[in-house]
């Protein structure tokens, strides 16, 4: 755990941390370590850029960027370092995240942004975990564990929802 990768978990602003929440849970139960961190490549942008180009060289192996609206933070993390970077859409403001899917996702050939869905950020952390463990075998049974559970978990779903037919009295 010593030298595994770190992840980097970026927001445009606090008001979006709720929907960072489960991905930083995530990591800590996965025992990623990770950092999170307001940084707004409109409001601030050399603070954000910077950080994104330092990145690599502080032992992040992969970049989180999540912004709602006009959300160009994961796209221009991008531009600065070699990271693979996962952006979220956050549903934020009168679109409810379409821009923000818009913007994040569309990005040109050669600045890569792996765009998960609209507050999507569960799916950012297991992505993130899944790329460390490429290179982390022990990190990798980790994620092959957690693969491994989920019929248990649809399982666990399939009996709450028999219960509440039969509590509704529409079991067959
Ligand atoms: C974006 O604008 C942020 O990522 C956030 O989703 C949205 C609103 O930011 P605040 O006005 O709450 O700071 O840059």
């Amino acid at each position: 755990m010593t030298d595994r990768k770190k992840v980097l978990i970026l927001m445009g602003s606090d008001s979006d941390l709720p929907v960072l929440l489960p991905a930083v849970k995530a990591l800590r139960e996965m025992e990623v370590p990770c950092e999170t961190r307001v940084l707004s490549v409109h409001r601030a942008p050399d603070l954000a850029l910077e950080t994104a180009a330092g990145a690599r060289e502080k032992g992040f192996g992969v970049i989180i960027a999540a912004a709602g609206g006009a959300a160009h933070l994961a796209g221009a993390v991008a531009a600065k370092t070699t990271l693979p970077v996962i952006g979220v859409p956050v549903a934020n403001g009168p679109l409810n995240g379409l821009d923000a899917l818009y913007a994040t996702v569309q990005m040109p050939p050669g600045v890569p942004v792996a765009t998960v869905a609209i507050d999507g950020a569960m799916n950012a952390a297991l992505l993130a975990v899944q790329i460390l463990a490429l290179g982390d075998e022990r990190l990798a049974e980790v994620w092959a564990e957690y693969k491994a559970g989920l019929p248990d978990k649809v399982r666990t779903k399939d009996q709450r929802a028999q219960e509440r037919l039969r509590e509704e009295g529409l079991a067959p």
